[in-house]
């Protein structure tokens, strides 16, 4: 559960929206990995260093990074989540994933989803969670009644999949065919 006050929550999903889909309403440029220095941030969004921190350490999700450059700037980006319409590369490297991994989605979703299979949509990757507590919580964001899917992580990684672990533990892969997840059984 997240710490934050309302006003915190509202600075987060502020962060959210300028440094994963549209930093352009911010009139913010994120460099190709993501980052923009911290004090551009925090002029763009009006907001003191103290306001940020409490939202960068109080997040629930650890969404935001900060880091300082070889160059000594520091710089915050979003760990996962980015829109595909903002051109960035987060440059994590190949990981190999568990032997399952999970995904959490509404119900409705799940015959388009044994068609076609798990797709980014609007984002860089699918989204897959280490257990089923955090895909019931993914899930539960957008619907009451939810599908746990069980992706087997270990025989797409078989077969040539490749996976990235986010730095705050989300896994991404850029699709998951049918054939490689079931529905999970409770
Ligand atoms: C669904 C949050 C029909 C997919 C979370 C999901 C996550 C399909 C929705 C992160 C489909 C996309 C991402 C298909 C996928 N047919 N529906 N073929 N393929 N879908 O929000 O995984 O809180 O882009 O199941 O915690 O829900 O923002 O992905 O329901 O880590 O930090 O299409 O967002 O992080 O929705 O969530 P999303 P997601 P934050």
């Amino acid at each position: 559960m997240s710490a934050l006050t309302r006003e915190q929550v509202r600075l987060s999903k502020r962060m959210s929206l300028v440094l994963r889909h549209r930093p352009e309403v911010a009139g913010l440029t994120l460099d190709p990995g993501g980052w923009v220095p911290v004090t551009d941030l925090l002029t763009a969004l009006k907001i003191t260093r103290a306001e940020l921190e409490v939202v960068v350490a109080g997040n629930d999700k650890s969404r935001f990074a900060i880091a300082t450059g070889t160059d000594g700037v520091e710089r915050i980006r979003a760990s996962q989540g980015h829109s595909r319409r903002v051109d960035v590369d987060l440059d994590l490297p190949p990981a190999d994933p568990p032997a399952t991994l999970f995904h959490g989605t509404p119900r409705a979703n799940l015959p388009s989803i044994v068609r076609e299979g798990l797709r980014p949509r609007s984002r860089h990757h699918v989204h897959l969670s280490p257990d089923v507590a955090t895909a019931l919580r993914v899930g539960r964001r957008r619907a009451a009644e939810v599908a746990i899917l069980e992706v087997d992580a270990a025989a797409m990684a078989e077969v040539g999949h490749v996976f990235h672990l986010s730095a705050n533990g989300v896994w991404l892969t850029a699709v998951v065919p049918a054939g490689h997840f079931r529905e999970r059984s409770e």
